[in-house]
């Protein structure tokens, strides 16, 4: 029996003039509600038949769309459920959406046929976030990550460290209900420890992964920084295929950080264009200095571009901004001869170089195919699942904290180590959802667009 006693209804396609609509109908009430549109009964489990369909007291059908029946518990909610693919466009659907009103069924809240199926035990929480992320979906790391995580990968691994976190907390309490014997107690304890250090170990090794999921999911971030007029905007322009940022022969022209979004290697990649870093006394384009240096700070990838044709003069401040495996772009190669020396850059770290021109292209495929080559590496698949949302890692984080405490009170306070490991196994049952309160739902399906 649903937990939920309404039945709903969206669209499951977006609104407007298009081939076909696809309304989507669930609840304990869906037969009934069938059977007053159509006038029909006996439809066959899954198998599509076409059916009129009628408004309210009309004896002659608005459209005449193909019908679904998904009984419950076989059904995407685990309630039952009927589709309806209707003729697209605004009529037919406002005539469905009166009829469905009129026949006792109420308009679905965002993520609503999602969230019924989490209730009803069809997915779990990191499942269900798989959902809302395949439809995000915009590249195939995206894609690829987020099924992972709806075959259940994602929830498998929490699901068996859970036990794991069970089993340990169990082995504890049968040691603490036996106490007659002080040293078979304290050796029992000794055996459990290592388990801990074990299951410690796999956690933190999550953590320091966790970067490369949540980078797949909302994109790896790439900054350009360089000194005013070395073609930022030129190269941001290029790459992105669109006139995104201004460009001029005055130095100091952009300001504020120009982002745009690009598929790089399948990865989705934000590309940020910043300010040229120079010492200056102007208000406005020191504000959007500070900008640039916070970019590149917070950026996975730094691309330092240079204009080959200036000497490497007060570059400090921007040099001093790069990481190990950063790129250095000396630009306006078309100005020089190929054989001309790059200026002497002082660096004290390994950095990738290229001679490029911004403005004819020249050099610029053989940026790309590196950059696309090192997002691979840093993305590209890996055996183990990766956390893909802050709010997993948090979880996480709360888990590791709870167990490393409940092994510092292992020997002294067994009762105590056994406390904290129920706290663990629920910050690690939060995230999957068997231990998901009403707020933490409420947040992650309101996110959930209508229909989904
Ligand atoms: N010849 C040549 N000129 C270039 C090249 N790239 C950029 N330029 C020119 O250099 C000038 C500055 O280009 P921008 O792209 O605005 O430079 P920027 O680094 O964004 O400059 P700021 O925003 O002021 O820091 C413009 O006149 C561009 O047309 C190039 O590869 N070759
Ligand atoms: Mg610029």
């Amino acid at each position: 029996m649903s937990l939920f006693q309404s039945t709903v209804f969206a669209l499951a396609t977006l609104p407007g003039r298009s081939g076909l609509a696809v309304m989507r109908v669930s609840g304990s009430n869906a037969k009934e509600i069938l059977h007053t549109l159509t006038g029909r009964e006996g439809f066959l489990p899954r198998r599509a038949s076409l059916a009129p369909i009628y408004s309210k007291n009309e004896t002659a059908p608005f459209d005449r769309p193909l019908v679904l029946w998904f009984p419950g518990p076989a059904s995407y909610t685990g309630e039952d459920v009927f589709e309806l693919h209707l003729h697209g466009g605004l009529a037919v659907t406002e005539a469905a959406s009166s009829a469905l009103l009129a026949a006792g069924a109420t308009p679905a809240g965002p993520g609503e046929f999602t969230r019924r199926a989490f209730e009803n035990g069809k997915l779990d929480l990191v499942q269900a976030e798989a959902v809302a992320d395949i439809i995000d979906a915009q590249t195939q790391g995206q894609l690829e990550q987020a099924q992972r995580q709806l075959r259940g990968d994602l929830g498998a691994l929490y699901g068996g460290w859970r036990e794991d976190l069970g089993m340990i907390r169990a082995q504890i309490e049968a040691c603490i209900d036996f106490p007659e014997e002080e040293d078979v107690l304290a050796d029992a304890l000794k055996a459990i420890k290592p388990k801990m250090t074990a299951l410690v170990s796999c956690l933190d090794a999550h953590l320091d992964d966790s970067t490369r999921g949540m980078r797949i999911r909302d994109g790896l971030s790439i900054v350009l920084i360089g000194p005013a007029n070395a073609g930022k905007s030129t190269l941001l322009n290029r790459l992105a295929g669109e006139e995104a940022a201004i460009v001029s022969d005055e130095p100091g022209t952009t300001r504020d950080v120009v982002r745009v979004r690009l598929d790089m290697g399948g990865f989705l990649v934000e590309l940020a264009d910043t300010a040229g870093i120079r010492e200056i006394t102007h208000n406005i384009e020191k504000e959007g200095i500070k900008r640039a240096k916070t970019a590149a700070e917070a950026a996975d990838i730094r691309i330092m571009v240079v204009d080959i044709t200036q000497p490497a003069a007060d570059l400090e401040h921007i040099t001093a901004l790069l990481h190990d495996g950063d790129y250095v772009v000396f630009n306006k190669q078309d100005k020089v001869n190929d054989n001309e020396c790059v200026p002497d850059i002082a660096l004290g770290i390994l950095v990738k170089t290229h001679r490029i021109s911004a403005t004819s292209g020249e050099g610029v495929d053989a940026l790309i195919s590196a950059l696309e080559k090192r997002i691979i590496e840093m993305l590209g698949c890996q055996e183990a699942p990766s956390m893909t949302r802050m709010r997993h890692k948090q979880a996480i984080e709360n888990t590791t904290f709870a167990l490393v405490h409940a092994m510092q009170q292992l020997g002294a306070r067994p009762e105590l180590a056994g406390e904290h490991l129920r706290e663990a196994g629920a910050a690690l049952g939060e995230i999957t959802g068997e231990a998901g309160t009403e707020e933490i739902l409420g947040k992650i399906f309101s996110t959930f667009c209508i229909g989904k």
